[in-house]
């Protein structure tokens, strides 16, 4: 085996873990003063992150329930990401608006 190839192998070899983990993301839209989708499931391990497209209002998104501090808010065109490490039903609102409420439910 020429000592390219060996190289190529163990390129591939070392990015087999990082496509196995599957790192993914979700979008959750934030519009007319709603979570769209307000419930959504995900496999442990993703991030998902929630976009801002209001013309003008902020938002946040706050995971009160769990005890997290408000994060800062955040302007249309602007988005908030968090990543769920573990199993669980998650429910969040927006800070400023109470009446805007969410859920993630991670999965295995
Ligand atoms: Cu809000």
């Amino acid at each position: 085996m020429g000592r390219v190839a060996l190289f190529t192998l163990l390129g591939w070899l070392l990015a087999v873990p990082a496509l196995m983990a599957g790192e993914s993301v979700e979008q959750v839209i934030i519009k007319e003063y709603k979570f769209l989708p307000a419930e959504i499931t995900v496999k442990v391990g993703t991030t998902i992150r929630w976009l801002n497209q209001e013309k003008r209002q902020y938002h946040s998104v706050w995971f009160e329930a769990a005890g997290d501090p408000e994060p800062d808010y955040f302007f249309p065109e602007e988005s908030y990401e968090r990543t769920f490490d573990k199993p669980g039903t998650y429910t969040y609102r927006c800070g400023p608006h109470d009446y805007m409420k969410g859920v993630v439910k991670v999965v295995e």
